[in-house]
Formats: C-alpha cells, sequence, structure tokens
C-alpha cells in the first residue's frame, strides 16, 4: 500500500467531455458497473457535470451548457474525450503557491469554487505537456 501522505497531489477524477452526459453514463455503467453519486450545473464553466463512481475512482463527465464553455470549445476542436486530470490536495493555497514557483502556468489567481463542493484551479495545457490539470481540495461538509 502507497503512503499517500508522502505525496503532495493525488488522483481524484478524470474529466471526460462528452456530447450527451446520458449517453456517456450509460456507456461507463456498462463498461465499470460505475453509479451516478452527484449531478451539478456550473454555470460559472459553463458546464453540467456528473461525477461517477466505481472502486474507489471518479469519473467526471462534463457536457457544455452554452457554446463559450471550454468544454464547448474543447470539442469543436478535438472531440469527445479526455479533458482533464483532477489532482486532490489537502492544501490548495500551500500547493498554488508550490506549483507557481515550480512554473507552472495557474489560470486562477485565486482557487475558486468548483463542483461537489470543492476548491478548485487550472493549469495550463501549454505548461503540462498538453494535459489540463485541475487541483482540487474537498470541503468540508
Ligand atoms: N486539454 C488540453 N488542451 C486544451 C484543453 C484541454 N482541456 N482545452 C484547450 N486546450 C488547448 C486547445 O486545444 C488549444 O491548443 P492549440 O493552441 O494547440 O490549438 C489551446 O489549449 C487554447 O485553447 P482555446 O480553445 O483557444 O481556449 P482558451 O485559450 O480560450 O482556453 C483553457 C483554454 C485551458 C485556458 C480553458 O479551456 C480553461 O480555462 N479551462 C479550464 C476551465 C475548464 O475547463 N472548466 C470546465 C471544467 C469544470 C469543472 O471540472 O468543474
Amino acid at each position: 500500500m502507497v503512503n499517500t501522505s508522502n505525496f503532495p497531489l493525488v488522483l481524484d477524477h478524470i474529466g471526460m467531455a462528452v456530447t450527451d452526459i446520458d449517453v456517456a453514463t450509460r456507456m461507463y455503467e456498462k463498461l465499470l458497473l460505475a453509479k451516478i453519486i452527484h449531478d451539478e450545473v456550473v454555470t460559472s464553466q459553463g458546464v453540467m457535470v456528473r461525477f461517477l463512481s466505481f472502486a474507489d475512482q471518479k469519473i467526471e463527465l462534463l457536457q457544455a451548457i452554452n457554446d463559450d464553455s471550454p468544454v464547448a470549445k474543447f470539442i469543436a476542436k478535438r472531440g469527445p474525450g479526455i479533458h482533464h486530470l483532477a489532482f486532490k490536495t489537502s492544501d490548495i493555497y500551500e500547493e498554488m503557491q508550490r506549483l507557481r514557483g515550480k512554473g507552472f502556468q495557474i489560470l486562477q489567481d485565486e482557487p475558486i469554487k468548483g463542483a461537489y463542493n470543492k476548491l478548485i484551479f487550472f493549469i495550463h495545457p501549454k505548461s503540462m505537456g498538453g494535459t489540463l490539470v485541475e487541483v482540487c481540495q474537498p470541503l468540508a461538509t
């Protein structure tokens, strides 16, 4: 068993850009016996999201709700598929500072409220070898 406390970030979920959230849900239900654990519309990001859970893992399905949505632009350019990797931390402010110090291009000045009661920020794909990375911290409920 790996001791995750030795690492600043661990995988939280994989974000998938989809054109039809219900069709994608049925696909992952068939593939993984995944279950829906959360549905939310994040107006500020122009997306509706659905979290699916299987074993100890999570997938976030993202469907654009308008043409300005980053997900709509992503699909128009690249088609549906893997949109981002999300890693969680126990101190998002410290992590933002650490990653800025390492030269990553952080898209937000401060963490913002993301789906499923989390604080989040993004690292630009251009400074991550072409992959959009979300860093998140679940908030206490
Ligand atoms: N993964 C990899 N590359 C991506 C990308 C992604 N998810 N999204 C955009 N890009 C690439 C584009 O393909 C493009 O590359 P080229 O220059 O080689 O063509 C480049 O980044 C610029 O893309 P763009 O369409 O011109 O878009 P913008 O520069 O306006 O925005 C980005 C790009 C990453 C800053 C923007 O998509 C963003 O802010 N993303 C973070 C927010 C987000 O995705 N929210 C939805 C998720 C919400 C949630 O999980 O709660």
